[in-house]
């Protein structure tokens, strides 16, 4: 922590005027750990204890005032040096104004943000502590009522700190730094199928979380990238950390912007996805995609599922090449064609994970080591970035007509503004020989371009105007 803030107020007269007294000389900050016998205390002595001479704080008038009508104003001290948090560790910010003069002093208040039976500050949901001399020793503020109220206190603390450059995945991995289980299916729970997936780079590795140490160098996916230090603790551009073990909450990066949704993933339909690519500078060496599926909803993607004779390999997209000499600029990828495995009925919720990322290294995909699907190298990628994503739809893949056609002069119907023929595809029965699922798209122009060629099933007759 960089900045420590926090907000009080003096006692009015009868006039109405603070109670300034002779002034505050100094506050005396200091931050203690929770006191092992009774962790609604704090423990002394203080790991960190400082004066602050009442100039340094800058109090500054906030405009708002309390329940007495006293102004509120709030006071700033930025850390000369910055002070540490473990991760996991539950801290106590304590504070006290010295006076001028104990003949005349001021009658300032920390003020309180609120009086509740439900204090926020967990994991014992403990309100604010007093220390009093005398007779000295810590105890609990707590309001006499039926039920007895505990005091919040108003105070920020702040981290001022850069943000490494580092990009990571959000996907739940119960190897991390917290040690937490966590929950593939339903994401954040309660506890059913374990999460596998290998997000965390350095707690519980190998398998290594992909990390990708200069994303915002060459190329990454969607528009963004925030970045952050790792994928479960230390700072994070998005101020919540990716993934938060201890509370089993996953997909918490922000900039998931890369894949194109909907998805059009059919039951062992080839299918294909579309994604887009964001090149800073024009490439000068081949970049790779990887992406991976859970088709078998078991929290890791290290699975080959079957589509009858044909495999459906979990990393279904394998180091599809971005190759050197790509222009600057926005790119729309389209992936090779793979097999989906979903076997349930559209009517049926069947969400998934899905992994994808971008990356200077090919991908050797995994190993025989549970949750090396969708890991990374030891090292790191130096570029590129990774996306999670929890996928809880996926439309139905149709098969269209690609015959020309046009929003304002249809000539073939084959848009579905224009009520061309489409056929829901099922399983077993085609035209031609192999089917692939188009998926149809209208430029601005209103032109039609499929990603997919199906010549042999085409569905209009195939002539020019
Ligand atoms: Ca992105
Ligand atoms: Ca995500
Ligand atoms: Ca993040
Ligand atoms: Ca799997």
């Amino acid at each position: 922590m960089t900045d420590l803030h926090w907000w009080g107020n003096y006692e009015l007269d009868e006039q109405r005027q603070e109670r300034r007294g002779l002034g505050i000389a100094m506050f005396q900050l200091s931050i203690h750990a929770s006191d092992p016998k009774d962790s609604c205390l704090p423990l002394e002595p203080p790991l960190w204890l400082l004066s602050v001479p009442f100039g340094a704080v800058n109090e500054t008038d906030t405009g708002l005032v309390n329940s007495e009508g006293a102004k509120i104003y709030e006071y700033t001290y930025v850390l000369l040096e910055p002070f540490k948090q473990d991760a996991g560790g539950t801290y106590w910010f304590d504070l006290s104004a010295i006076s001028v003069d104990i003949k005349d002093p001021p009658m300032w208040r920390w003020q309180e943000t609120a009086r509740t039976i439900n204090p926020a500050f967990p994991p014992n949901q403990c309100g604010a502590a007093q220390n009093q001399t005398p007779p000295g020793g810590w105890t609990s503020v707590i309001w006499a009522g039926e039920p007895p109220r505990h005091s919040e206190m108003a105070f920020e603390v702040t981290s001022s700190v850069a943000v490494p450059e580092n990009d990571l995945g959000d996907a739940p991995d119960s190897s991390n730094t917290w040690g937490a289980a966590m929950t593939a299916y339903p994401p954040g729970g309660p506890a059913g199928t374990p999460a596998l997936f290998p997000t965390v780079y350095q707690a519980g590795s190998p398998p290594y979380g992909p990390i990708h140490w200069q994303p915002k160098q060459t190329a990454w996916l969607g528009p963004a990238v925030t970045s952050e230090q790792e994928a479960d603790i230390g700072v994070d551009q998005d101020t919540v950390n990716n993934i938060q073990p201890q509370v089993d909450a996953p997909d918490l990066d922000g900039a998931d912007d890369g894949l194109i949704l909907p998805l059009l993933l059919s039951h062992c339909v080839p299918a294909t996805i579309n994604y887009t690519v964001h090149v800073a500078a024009p490439t000068t060496a081949p970049l790779y995609i990887n992406v991976w599926f859970d088709w078998w909803r078991d929290g890791e993607w290290d699975d080959i599922a079957p589509c009858g004779q044909s495999p459906a390999p979990e990393w279904a997209v394998q180091n599809q090449v971005l190759p050197a000499g790509t222009p600057a600029g926005a790119h729309v990828l389209t992936s090779p064609a793979f097999l989906p495995y979903n076997p349930l009925p559209e009517s049926e919720p069947n969400p998934l994970w899905v992994r994808i990322s971008l990356s200077e290294q090919r991908s050797s995909g995994g190993s025989s080591t549970i949750g090396a699907g969708g890991s990374g190298p030891q090292g790191g990628y130096l570029l590129g970035e990774t996306e999670d994503y929890y996928i809880e739809s996926y439309l139905p893949a149709l098969d269209w007509g690609d015959a020309p056609d046009a929003a304002t002069s249809p000539r073939y119907p084959t848009l579905s503004a224009n009520i061309g023929a489409r056929h829901g595809i099922v399983q077993g029965f085609m035209l031609g020989v192999s089917l692939l699922s188009d998926n149809v798209r209208v430029n601005c122009s209103g032109k039609m371009s499929a990603y997919l060629k199906d010549e042999d099933t085409y569905l209009e007759p195939r002539t020019t105007a």
